[in-house]
């Protein structure tokens, strides 16, 4: 776990302002217990119940997502156990009415923003999908990596030039930060003082390269002083911590607690050093120190690459188990409590899955969005197409269950 910082654990003696310091901001210690003199985030009993409710959601629909791609029911799909914490905890501090713009292993975020049912049709190539999640101001995901964050600054600076309170929040890997578009989002972001959180996933993995094969500096988080805002590291397997340096940074990125009056507005309050009141929107970056646990998609095998025993020490600080530790010890959580979110989170995804399975897919949809007006080329496939299925039947075209 050495070279991506997790031996910072209780290394941290200023919690004050979390994007100050430059070491691996922490909330909990590996156990769950949180560490001594940590600020905990000021929120509800119910609102630290519904974190680590989201949390169950997503590994529920984490590991059900995989077990319908090896079924057959789901094309591809980019596993995110282990990043379960860093999703969560950052969406939790932001309001219903910001962007979130994502890469494409950061389903928790949809979770938080109660998505679920209309986003899994999206990873079954259902266009509805896509739809119904920018409804939740969350925009499609992003596979050409890198590609969407100037498009997530644009945004960003659209609503601070109509001066709409709202910010984005652009979810990457580390090895997103090879791209140019990355460091040109970055340049923008910083010149134009853009209200965008940069949230770099550390999972230590880009496919099978490494992160110390992908950048020479020593944190991604340090990036950020190139182009004049703060970067952070944070410990990605933490909710609370990432609640709580999100919640920091949304707060700057507002232009200084310009009062989000939503429900991210709670938390984050005294103790925390409080927001620079100067009314400029900041950017910043926030690096999530974090581990895959599983496949980098359900295509790949990642025993070709990396021993399976390198997991073991991260899955120890996996976030759900350290969330439910610390809501058991703080006494706002009991089995009864964990046993019924439990069950619900097989309810909401069982259900997402049925309502995913309901839609009749029509096959002229897979021509129907990339071009405004159809190529002949494309034009004469799908005619094709469509005379095959009305000459044989759409039943031809089904796989045996
Ligand atoms: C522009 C571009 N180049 C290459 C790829 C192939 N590719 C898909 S995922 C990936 C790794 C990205 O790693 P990272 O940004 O760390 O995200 P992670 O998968 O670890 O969440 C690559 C290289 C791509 N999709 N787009
Ligand atoms: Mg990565």
């Amino acid at each position: 776990m050495d070279e991506n910082g997790a031996e910072a654990v209780g290394s941290l003696d200023s919690i004050a302002d979390p994007l100050a310091d430059e070491d691996c901001y922490r909330v909990l210690g590996p156990d769950g217990s949180p560490l001594p003199d940590a600020t905990i985030p000021d929120l509800s009993d119910e609102r630290f119940r519904a974190l680590y409710r989201d949390l169950v959601i997503t590994r529920r629909f984490d590991e059900r997502a995989v077990s319908l791609q090896r079924q057959g029911r789901i094309g591809t799909y980019a596993p995110c156990a282990g990043q379960e914490g860093s999703a969560v905890g950052s969406t939790h501090a932001l309001a219903d009415s910001d962007l979130i713009s994502y890469q494409y292993r950061e389903h928790g975020a949809v979770v938080v923003r109660d998505l679920l049912s209309e986003y899994l049709p999206y990873w079954m190539g259902h266009e509805s999908g896509t739809e119904a999640i920018a409804d939740g101001n969350v925009f499609p995901l992003n596979i050409g990596i890198a590609a969407h964050l100037p498009h997530a600054v644009g945004a960003a600076w659209a609503f601070d030039y109509r001066d709409e309170d709202r910010i984005v929040a652009a979810h990457f890997g580390g090895g997103a930060t090879s791209e140019g578009d990355f460091h040109e989002a970055m340049n923008f972001a910083g010149v134009f003082d853009t209200p965008t959180l940069f949230c770099c996933h550390n999972n230590g993995w880009a496919i099978s390269v490494p992160e110390s094969r992908q950048t020479a500096s020593d944190t991604f988080a340090e990036k950020a002083a190139a182009y004049g805002f703060d970067g952070v590291r944070v410990d990605g397997m933490d909710p609370l911590a990432s609640y709580a340096v999100t919640k920091k940074a949304a707060e700057r990125a507002r232009g200084g607690g310009g009062g989000s009056g939503t429900d991210g507005s709670e938390g984050g309050s005294e103790g925390d050093g409080g927001a620079a009141d100067d009314g400029d929107p900041r950017p910043a970056l926030i690096e999530f120190v974090e581990y895959r646990f599983g496949a980098h998609t359900t295509a790949d095998d990642p025993t070709a690459y990396r021993d399976p025993d390198a997991v073991d020490p991260w899955r120890s600080l996996d976030p759900l188990d350290r969330m439910e530790a610390f809501l058991r010890e703080t006494g706002r959580i009991d089995d009864e409590g964990v046993a019924a979110i439990r069950e619900e989170a097989d309810e909401v995804v069982a259900d997402a899955i049925d309502f995913a399975e309901s839609i009749e897919p029509d096959p002229a949809d897979m021509f129907d969005h990339a071009y405004d007006e159809l190529p002949p080329e494309i034009r004469r496939q799908r005619d094709e197409l469509l005379a095959a299925v009305e000459r044989h039947g759409e039943e031809s075209f089904r796989r045996e269950e």
